[in-house]
């Protein structure tokens, strides 16, 4: 086996995005263009000679050809060792967990995440530190720089290796684990939750719960924790084998991309409880019968109730939140005297504050919620908490909601996505924003009196760095807010995000239909960024 030095030209277009780089199929097929970014990784980094790398996926489409390439990369590059989920399967927090648990240099993660797979689909890779968390701007910013100007990659010439066999293998002088997906996972779960009270629910016949998967990455990890581990029957988890095109559905999990669930919840003979995750596992959406939980009111739902969590009953060091994600929290934070932090989106903004114990749980509107057990947002985690706290609290979901809402007030929620925009117009209508905003400080629109606008800029607290343009915000004396994002996931065109968020403390109003609740902030979303004339839709493509 010897190592080939390819030669090569850069690719202009490898910047990672919220959550690395992500392209349709079609381009990460295109000769050498994986392999160029794997090599600007490589060549960012210090220090990773004989050290372990974690490498694993969500199976879609492309995954294994992908590992192949990479295995090898990692060899010729000087690795010790290679850490990879079996048939190349390991969710996002699975291989955060892993990363962890064994000291590895770091990982390499691959999925576009909620983003649709197969032949005609997406791709993405992403790069994760030692901490077991997303790669920092400056480590993404490096890796990007690298790309530009990258000339050759390093590859052994080498058969593939079996991916299908758990065991210890060679390629070359390195060596390779194929670990079962699962298995680590599985045992830091059964160490934050009381998953003896959580059996006893499962099994008691007065509760019955519905798990979809998606066809996505959390399938085998669902079926094991849920039904194998905790005793709920056969057929709990629903949609549970991963597939390569995610039986060409999007696994997102919100109302509109959910449906087989929503369906269920939401019909005759509901379950008590239904929850679901998107493709790489590190999302959720939870439902009670008959009732979605918004992510953002999750979150600060799952801080309130921490106590009754083993793994944190010990109260908890402070909260963080993304800064288009609802205040919610931020009352929790203020009642339990704990700090509330606001950064920007994407998860690589938390690892800081977790990693300095200043934050335990974490959450993004986005259907993301985690804590310091690992460095990623987590999916089948915010399951088993809501899960912990049901079988304590022997309440409905909907209960539990509303008795949340009238102690701390109802944060109304929505956040309205117009997809496929044209990128220039996009692009002029956050530089309109941009300079609008400041100047909208005492304007008036209807009831609403703006007290503050600007580009959120965030300061890490803990080591220094500066992120700017992190999203247009309009803010209300009452509290409400208007936020308008471009999507840093997307590979076609741009998506425009409007974040809608205004606050009810009057329990006798806190049973509106979020988009009845919201409807003088969204006209004025339309009035101040124009959207029917920027995005040519009369309406938004997704809302959630
Ligand atoms: C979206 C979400 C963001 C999340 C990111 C990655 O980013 O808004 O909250 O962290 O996806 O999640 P954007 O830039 O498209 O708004 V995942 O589950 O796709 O890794
Ligand atoms: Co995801």
């Amino acid at each position: 086996m010897t190592i080939q030095t390819i030669a090569t030209q850069p690719f202009l277009d490898q910047k990672p995005g919220t959550s690395g780089l992500r392209k349709q199929v079609q381009v990460f097929q295109k000769p050498h263009y994986l392999q160029n970014f794997v090599q600007a990784i490589f060549d960012s980094l210090e220090g990773y000679q004989g050290q372990t790398l974690v490498v694993g996926g969500d199976g879609r489409y492309y995954n294994r050809e992908a590992i192949q390439i990479i295995l090898k990369m990692a060899a010729a590059n000087g690795f010790g060792r290679v850490l990879v989920g079996r048939g190349g399967i390991l969710s996002t927090p699975a291989a955060s967990c892993v990363i962890r648990k064994y000291g590895a240099f770091g990982g390499i993660i691959l999925s576009a995440s909620h983003n649709p797979g197969g032949p005609d689909g997406d791709f993405g890779i992403k790069y994760n530190i030692s901490n077991g968390g997303p790669a920092p701007e400056k480590v993404t910013e490096a890796i990007y720089a690298r790309s530009k100007t990258i000339d050759r990659y390093l590859v052994l010439d080498a058969p593939d290796i079996d991916l299908d066999k758990t065991g210890i293998l060679t390629l070359g002088e390195m060596t390779v684990e194929v670990i079962d997906s699962v298995s680590d996972y599985a045992q830091l779960m059964e160490s934050l939750f009381d998953f003896d009270r959580i059996r006893e629910l499962l099994t008691s016949g007065r509760f019955r719960m519905c798990m979809d998967s998606l066809h996505a990455v959390t399938g085998p990890y669902a079926h094991r924790i849920f039904e194998q581990q905790l005793g709920a029957p056969a057929g709990t988890v629903q949609n549970g084998v991963p597939l390569e095109d995610f039986g060409g559905g999007h696994p997102d999990p919100n109302l509109v991309y959910a449906h087989d669930l929503v369906e269920v919840l939401y019909g005759d003979n509901a379950p008590d409880f239904g929850a679901a995750s998107d493709g790489d596992g590190d999302r959720n959406m939870v439902l009670g019968r008959r009732f979605f939980v918004t992510p953002s009111d999750s979150l600060a739902i799952l801080a309130a109730n921490a106590k009754l969590v083993p793994g944190y009953r010990n109260g908890l060091a402070g909260i963080a939140r993304s800064m288009p994600t609802s205040q919610a929290p931020d009352r929790v934070a203020a009642q339990l005297g704990i700090d509330c932090y606001e950064t920007p989106t994407g998860w690589k903004f938390f690892g800081n504050l977790l990693d300095a114990d200043r934050a335990t749980l974490c959450g993004e509107e986005s259907f993301g919620t985690g804590s310091n057990h690992i460095r990623e947002k987590d999916g089948l985690w915010a399951v088993l908490f809501w899960l912990n706290i049901l079988a304590v609290r022997q309440q409905p979901v909907e209960e539990i909601v509303r008795e949340h809402w009238k102690t701390y007030g109802r944060n109304y929620y929505s956040r309205h996505d117009y997809e496929g925009v044209d990128s220039d117009r996009a692009n002029t209508m956050m530089t309109n924003l941009r300079s609008l905003a400041p100047t909208l400080k005492g304007k008036t629109f209807g009831n609403y009196t703006v007290e503050y606008g600007d580009d959120f800029s965030y300061t890490d607290p803990v080591d220094g760095s500066v992120s700017q343009k992190q999203g247009i915000r309009i803010g209300f004396t009452d509290g409400s807010r208007v936020v308008f994002r471009l999507s840093g996931t997307g590979t076609q065109g741009a998506t425009v995000r409007v974040y809608l968020e205004s606050y009810e403390p009057d329990p006798a109003k806190q049973d509106q239909d979020p988009q009845v609740a919201l409807a003088d902030l969204i006209a004025i979303a339309e009035e101040v960024a124009q959207l029917r004339a920027t995005t040519g839709m009369d309406k938004p493509t997704v809302i959630t």
